[in-house]
């Protein structure tokens, strides 16, 4: 299989922070089914996704699509699917017993971000079958919550210098927001970063719910971990580091300790 993941700053490995391919790179590994890494460059998601034929996941608020990554190309199906929870629900269903088994065990995932996003590309819940819309809802709600701060990711956001300044420029022509005004700091960050710690809390006390920990449902990882754990390498990757390692330690050090138990399912080809 081949799993398309965005390029960033080199070395590409070590900066990957995309939260979306990241679900789906712990669900690759979970799976233990074999694939490659293709890693296309911000400013090529669209000819490289457009050249499959697949409708854009993400549409922005005036309409036009969208195009992201992950995408996933499977030869022996002859499968390309482009949205990760989608992905995730496809290795499920074609290889149910591979690796670590399944991705969705059914499960109470009952968080909720309660506040309204204007974000300049809304986040749309994906249509999904029988007890993996619970994990449908997660995923949007997480999604929300994380965005939310998103924010706090903007000054140490590591780009490919070498387009760095193309970049910059069309994430500003989106948001209709010169790319330096985008950055918080100060009293202004302080608060963010308030915000953040407590809505990660609400987070937080899903993951109480079962005290052993480090998983949703203790010992064994689920696609439910992986949108988290997906986020966490958003933070890991552009936040500045002390603030990683105060995230880490929220909450008792919940997410510090999820982010190393998936370490295991973290391997990069
Ligand atoms: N619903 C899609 C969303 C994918 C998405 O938003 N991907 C982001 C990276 S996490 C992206 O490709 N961004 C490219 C861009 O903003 O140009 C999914 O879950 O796969």
């Amino acid at each position: 299989m081949t799993f398309y993941d965005i390029a960033l700053a080199p070395p590409i490995q070590k900066s990957a922070c995309s939260p979306n391919p990241w679900k789906t790179r712990y669900a690759l590994n979970f799976k233990n089914t074999p694939y490659k890494t293709t890693w296309v460059p911000l400013a090529d998601i669209s000819s490289v996704r457009g050249a499959f034929n697949i409708p854009a996941s993400r549409k922005f608020a005036d309409g036009s699509p969208y195009h992201t990554l992950p995408v996933l190309s499977d030869p022996a199906t002859g499968r390309i699917l482009g949205d990760s929870l989608e992905i995730a629900t496809y290795l499920q269903k074609q290889y149910p017993s591979s690796g670590a088994g399944d991705l969705f065990p059914p499960q109470e995932l009952g968080f909720v971000f309660g506040r309204d996003l204007e974000l300049h590309a809304p986040i749309a819940e994906a249509a999904v079958e029988g007890h993996i819309a619970a994990y449908a809802k997660f995923n949007t709600n997480v999604d929300a919550a994380f965005s939310a701060h998103a924010q706090l990711g903007v000054q140490e956001f590591p780009f490919d210098p070498a387009t760095a300044e193309e970049n910059k420029a069309e994430f500003s022509r989106r948001i209709g927001v010169p790319w330096e005004m985008l950055g918080i700091s100060g009293e202004e960050r302080g608060k963010l970063l308030r915000s953040f710690e407590e809505t990660l809390g609400g987070l937080a006390s899903l993951y109480n719910r079962n005290a052993s920990g480090p998983f949703l449902i203790g010992d064994r990882a689920s696609y439910a971990d992986f949108i988290v754990g997906g986020w966490l390498h958003w933070a890991r990757g552009t936040l500045p580091g002390e603030e990683w390692k105060a995230l880490k330690g929220w909450h008792n050090g919940i997410f510090g300790r999820l982010h190393e138990a998936l370490e295991v399912f973290a391997q990069i080809d």
